[in-house]
């Protein structure tokens, strides 16, 4: 084993010669012959530079926030010694098991603290180099703020995948699990190439996140505050819903207002020690909802988990909001908070055609099958089929979408039911089954098929938009932006 390891990097150092002898001295980008030779996917390459030159060529930067071709540091940098490759790079390999702990390795890059996680900012290199050089994103050069947002965009959809311990802090089976190197070498291709299940990288998906932020965001100060989530989706989502979700209860908020400490506050705190609150139980008694604001990148939390409720993160994020006093079990009384204020809308709005709390309650648990009746733990939700879990939330969140599901549902079962019908006389019980998994689980994934239609109708507004302005004779602007490029020009500004 050892041997075929110590024949593998010999072999990768011997075709990395042939590129040191013909440039060395060139800057970062010519090194991605190198980054490549050594198997490493070729959006690796600035963070592999960064690691090599980092002992060689002084401290270059890491994690910069820079973007943009003109003001990036690391191009003053020059290639390292060969011999000093090979020997950073054989370590590498020999302590590395296979190529995500390689670039796990590579990205943690702080040999004086070894650390076992890797940070938001570690996973930058590998984004700002695919907004640098993809030729799909060159249009977002000099877009400062905007590209800005891209990769932010970019990294919190890594860590909202990946993340399941919700600390920031990405450990390398996580790492693993979320196969950024398989995501790098798909983008290889194109980045929005998969049309089925878009990744990460996704420009589109990107481009509809930050537009239904700032259509929420009016006053333009890239903050959220409650009444804005008020109008999100025409007012779909219940007050008592947004209050939770802007307190930082799903996910924790990154905002935060100082406040000189009170007496209230110095009791809380001193009480909250005591009972010695489980990491990441985030159980501030004393936060004020005025006080609250969402920023763009905890809003891509929120959207991500109201489109998709059956992803893992989602249901984590609702049973949260729902789970009034963080114990980690949902009671009836807990459920009826939320579920009255649906009830009363119930009644306002459907004339008097209300489904009552009990009725509800008896399907939820013959969907969901808790352990113990009337007590939803996290763990129950988890095992409950995944097509239920939106029903389930969206009863207590959301109604315009929980009215939806009972058409939709009757619909889904209508389907399932011809299937077995016109398979059922000559087909065997269980391949019948296996076309109806089957049937479910090409269903289009939720998320998909959100941002297909949002993108669409954005694209629309842009050209209904440009079409009025020429018709008005305002001055043209750009002519030689791409449909990418025209679709971001009326919001980059922001
Ligand atoms: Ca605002
Ligand atoms: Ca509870």
């Amino acid at each position: 084993m050892d041997q075929e390891i110590e024949r593998i990097i010999a072999g990768q150092l011997e075709l990395a010669r042939e590129h040191f002898d013909s440039c060395f001295g060139a800057r970062e980008e010519d090194f991605v012959k190198v980054t490549e030779e050594c198997g490493l996917p070729r959006f690796a390459n600035r963070a592999l530079f960064r690691y090599v030159t980092r002992d060689a060529c002084g401290s270059a930067s890491s994690g910069s926030a820079i973007i943009g071709k003109r003001v990036r540091m690391v191009d003053r940098d020059l290639w390292p010694p060969y011999n000093h490759f090979c020997d950073v790079w054989a370590r590498l390999r020999r302590s590395s098991a296979d190529i995500h702990a390689l670039l796990f390795n590579i990205l943690t890059d702080d040999a004086s603290k070894p650390r076992a996680y890797l940070t938001r900012s570690d996973i930058k290199p590998l984004v700002t180099n695919v907004i640098d050089y993809h030729s799909e994103l060159e249009f977002l050069e000099g877009q400062g703020q905007f590209a800005q947002s891209y990769a932010d965009t970019v990294i919190e959809r890594i860590f909202y995948n990946a993340n399941r311990t919700w600390d920031g802090k990405m450990t390398l089976s996580q790492f693993r699990k979320a196969d950024i190197v398989g995501i790098l070498r798909i983008i290889e291709g194109g980045i929005d190439v998969d049309i089925e299940s878009p990744g990460v990288f996704s420009y589109k998906h990107f481009y509809v996140l930050f537009c239904s932020f700032f259509e929420l965001d009016t006053n333009r100060d890239r903050l959220l505050d409650a009444r804005d989530l008020l109008r999100y989706f025409s007012g779909t989502l219940s007050r008592r819903t947004i209050s939770r979700v802007m307190m930082g209860k799903g996910k924790p908020s990154e905002h935060m207002v100082p406040r000189a400490p009170s007496a209230d506050d110095a009791r809380a705190r001193a009480k909250a020690d005591k009972r010695k609150a489980k990491p990441g139980s985030r159980y501030d008694l004393n936060v004020r909802l005025s006080d609250c604001r969402m920023t763009y990148n905890d809003f891509i939390w929120f959207l991500l988990s109201e489109i998709d409720k059956t992803t893992p993160t989602a249901v984590e994020y609702w049973f949260r909001c729902l789970d009034l006093d963080g114990d980690g079990v949902l009671t009836v009384y807990e459920l009826e908070y939320f579920y009255d204020e649906q009830f009363n809308r119930m009644e306002e709005e459907m004339a008097g055609d209300v489904i009552m709390l009990d009725d509800l309650m008896c399907q939820l648990n013959d969907l969901i099958r808790p352990e113990r009746n009337g007590l939803i733990t996290l763990k129950d939700l988890r095992r409950a089929p995944p097509k239920m879990l939106p029903i389930f939330f969206d009863a207590f969140m959301n109604l315009t979408r929980f009215l939806e599901h009972d058409s939709r549902t009757s619909f889904l079962q209508r389907q399932l039911a011809q299937i077995s019908m016109r398979a059922m006389p000559t087909t065997l019980f269980k391949d019948v089954i296996q076309m109806r998994v089957d049937f479910l689980a090409n269903l289009p994934n939720p998320w998909v098929e959100f941002a297909d239609t949002e993108y669409a109708a954005l694209l629309n507004d842009n050209e209904e938009q440009e079409a009025q302005e020429g018709a008005v004779g305002e001055p043209e602007q750009d002519t030689a932006t791409t449909s990418n490029a025209v679709a971001l020009t009326g919001n980059a500004a922001v």
